[in-house]
């Protein structure tokens, strides 16, 4: 044993050696930061996910990537045995092997056996996935040498989605009931359960069956190419961005939906139906020109809004009873959560940033749909609505359109990839329900309206001093700045504001909205002023966004 950790230690310090003092944390999604400085956290996430592994003996993934931030920047999550993410007592763990001195890093590993009593040299199995980041295939390389210093296995997959990654660690772990652990698999469950729901005719009333796709110039572009292959003339997707620019460079979910404009290479026509995706597709946004030509967007909260009303339809129709809730985050805008509460009648409820704790409140629900505003979400059935939703399915002695709208639920559990928001799956969750209802865009849109909104950055010298409660909608630090917040949002009508730390970048972010665009970014830059003075801001003090 000593010897294994010995050569691990060795091997750490010499190939991947930590060369600055900096600290780094895992945050909301894993190590995310430059490229450069991420090889030792690499190479100890490889260690750790294999003490992980022998742990839960189960296969954890590894996955590397930096998600919608530019290209420079890398990243790194660990996937724990359901597919979900890390569990919140190991990121601790994870943050202190990340910073541990060189000639540390084996005493360290020594304690993380003893205080988990981790056998070294049970099986160990770990499956790594990365974006297509240039990179992304060294510090892969970094994972593997970190996962075989301590004699674990590794299943390197090459490039996948993240949500690939969570969807193949769930298939390998519950015994392939989940599905086949490998694209094949993967793409075989999503295609044929949206055929089978497609039926015979792939238009429908105002539905057209083809997509403008914004591929993010990233995996979720190669991963839809082969999905194509699978969906045959069911659904017609024209690829933009697909890899011949920067990864998430004037494209992708994020900038869509920070901007609110299409993507720079995509000449839109009013009424086209398109959509974006992020850098490691698991986020996903609709877009639209109305007929004056006006940008409309669809986000998450519109995804959400769209398939719970849909999945309660089906609900009801089927006679099952099931309760429903929808999880957002503080990001959610007023007029989502308002329609939520007043027109579907589906409970809300509001969690801090970060899938891991909109996972966690949904695992509440008979059936959860969360989605963050960004586009990140799926839908989850418990073990109880997927068992009556099977029976339902199959009950000869149900009246026949009960069973029909019971298999349509079924079929579309298999659509839906449960694991982890995942934009491909949620693009033909989203295609199903337009098509079902025989929908544009516009009639999907007409819902609800959007209250305008505006989201900054502030940087300040340490992001950590705003610290928040109540799902990150006020601050209690630094003193006083909660009460400036207030006092400033008092004076605009429907205005709501809020600031935190960012988990993914070294700033604080503010969202406001309002009732108008102005109103919104006037409220945005007030607030961000004062948190520039309150919370130590750092480099060009923030101007109104125009
Ligand atoms: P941070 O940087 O903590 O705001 C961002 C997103 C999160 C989540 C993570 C992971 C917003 C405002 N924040 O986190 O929702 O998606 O990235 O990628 O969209
Ligand atoms: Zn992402």
């Amino acid at each position: 044993m000593a010897d294994i950790l010995n050569n691990s230690q060795q091997l750490g310090a010499e190939k991947y050696p930590r060369k600055s003092e900096k600290l780094i944390q895992y945050g909301t999604s894993g190590f995310r930061t430059k490229a450069e400085e991420l090889a030792h956290v690499m190479y100890r996430m490889g260690v750790l996910a294999a003490f992980r592994s022998m742990q839960k003996n189960a296969v954890i993934g590894v996955m590397i990537t930096a998600s919608h931030n530019d290209e420079p920047d890398n990243g790194v999550k660990l996937v724990d045995p359901h597919g979900e993410m890390l569990e919140a007592s190991w990121e601790g763990i994870a943050t202190k092997l990340a910073n541990v001195k060189n000639e540390e890093l084996k005493s360290t590993m020594c304690d993380i056996l003893e205080e988990n009593k981790i056998e070294l040299g049970k099986n160990a199995m770990v499956y790594v996935g990365r974006d297509t980041r240039p990179s992304s295939p060294y510090l892969a390389q970094a994972v593997i040498d970190g996962v075989e210093s301590v004699q674990g296995c590794v299943t390197d997959f090459g490039i996948l989605s993240t949500p690939q990654l969570h969807f193949f660690v769930t298939c390998q772990n519950t015994n392939k009931a989940y599905g086949e652990p490998n694209e094949e698999g993967y793409f075989k469950k999503l295609a044929s359960a949206f055929k089978a729901l497609r039926g015979e005719s792939a238009d429908n009333g105002q539905y057209q069956h083809s997509l403008t796709l914004d591929g993010a110039n990233g995996v979720g572009a190669l991963k839809m190419k082969i999905l194509q292959e699978y969906l045959g003339n069911s659904l017609e997707v024209s690829i933009f961005s697909s890899g011949d620019g920067k990864l998430n460079y004037q494209c992708g979910a994020d900038y869509v939906k920070v901007l609110q404009k299409p993507p720079h290479s995509m000449q839109l026509e009013v009424g086209q139906r398109a959509a974006s995706l992020d850098g490691d597709a698991d986020r996903l946004v609709y877009f639209y020109l109305d007929t004056q030509g006006k940008f409309k967007l669809l986000d998450g909260d519109k995804i959400a809004t769209l398939v719970a009303g849909y999945l309660k339809k089906l609900v009801k129709e089927s006679g099952l009873n099931l309760n429903m809730g929808l999880v957002q985050t503080a990001y959610a805008n007023g007029s989502s959560t308002e329609y939520i509460n007043n027109t579907l009648g589906v409970e809300v409820a509001c969690v801090p940033t970060g899938v891991k704790y909109l996972h966690h409140r949904a695992l509440d629900f008979d059936i959860g749909v969360y989605f963050e505003a960004n586009g990140h979400g799926t839908v989850i059935f418990s073990p109880t609505a997927t068992d009556m939703i099977k029976k339902a399915a199959s009950d000869e002695t149900l009246p026949s359109d009960q069973v029909a709208t019971a298999k349509r639920l079924f079929l579309l559990m298999d659509v839906i990839n449960q694991t982890v928001g995942d934009a491909l799956s949620d693009l033909l969750l989203v295609e199903t329900v337009l098509h079902a209802f025989g929908w544009s865009l516009a009639e999907w849109d007409a819902a609800y309206t959007d209250l305008p909104n505006r989201q900054m950055k502030v940087s300040v010298a340490d992001r950590n001093v705003i610290q928040t409660t109540d799902a990150e909608r006020r601050c209690v630090e630094p003193p006083g700045l909660q009460t400036e917040i207030d006092s400033i949002v008092a004076k605009f009508n429907k205005g709501r504001s809020f600031a935190r730390p960012s988990g993914t970048e070294d700033v604080v972010r503010v969202y406001a909205e309002a009732d108008t665009q102005a109103n919104a970014d006037q409220l945005a830059h007030q607030v961000a002023l004062k948190i520039y003075e309150l919370a130590n801001g750092v480099g060009t003090v923030p101007s109104l966004p125009n």
